[in-house]
């Protein structure tokens, strides 16, 4: 039995690509006692109270493979953070903390969706506030969804025109920030998304050795990790 984690695969009708590729990888777990999810699973989402044909072919899919035995956990991403318990249970997904340590064989691991981490990104940190305020999301939630859609694209394109001018390493994660959560975690391992920068780095902290596993966003190719027993965590991509 293994364990998946995927993140980043900014699901929307326009992906095709993408959306095909997540169809076949879940079509394929067939060893899969779980499968986390670390957040922008969704481009976007409206609410729970929003849906669609591709939303539902989504959710479709993922009940299918919780129906087969596979355990499905889901982290809020920066993209979707306002799923809710609803659409957890519509899908049969676990919905986590946004900062969650679990324990696989003797090894604990961090898990993030990562944005968090990026506290180099002052802006950034301020909308997330804002963002991730329950009464700011009750707002929002209440509106109509053609508002929530305005808002959501207007959102975006400001978001995109602040990143452009923001120099690659702001838009990483800190370093200070990553050994603070594995500290207060009492861990040694993170995974995280986010980032779009797929990759594995150890470092030595305090005589601790260290491990950041970060997973890759979906485009050309598709990234998760997998854990099997006594096996080192993989980072694998495949072409979408
Ligand atoms: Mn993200």
């Amino acid at each position: 039995m293994a364990i998946y984690f995927i993140s980043d695969l900014h699901l929307e009708p326009a992906q095709k690509a993408i959306t095909d590729g997540f169809l076949s990888f879940i079509d394929s777990l067939n060893d899969a006692e779980a499968l986390y999810i670390l957040g922008d699973f969704f481009e976007v989402w409206m609410g729970d109270d929003y849906s669609n044909d591709y939303i539902e072919l989504i959710n479709q899919t993922l009940r299918k493979c919780a129906a087969k035995g596979t355990k499905i956990y889901f982290m809020h991403g920066n993209r979707d953070f306002l799923i809710g318990q609803a659409w957890c249970k519509n899908t049969n997904c676990e919905l986590l903390e946004e900062s969650k340590l679990i324990t696989l064989g003797d090894e604990s691991i961090l898990l993030m969706h990562g944005d968090s981490l990026c506290t180099d990104d002052i802006d950034y940190m301020k909308a997330r506030i804002m963002l991730r305020n329950p009464q700011w999301q009750q707002q929002f939630l209440a509106q109509s969804i053609p508002e929530r859609i305005e808002f959501a694209k207007q959102a975006r394109s400001e978001s995109k025109e602040s990143q452009q001018g923001k120099s690659y390493d702001i838009m990483d994660v800190n370093q200070t920030a990553v050994d603070e959560a594995l500290s207060s975690a009492n861990c040694s391992t993170l995974i995280h998304g986010h980032t779009h920068r797929p990759n594995i780095h150890n470092w030595n902290f305090e005589g601790q050795e260290r491990i950041r596993y970060v997973l890759g966003d979906w485009g050309d190719k598709g990234w998760y990790i997998k854990w099997q027993e006594n096996k080192d965590l993989i980072l694998e991509s495949f072409d979408l």
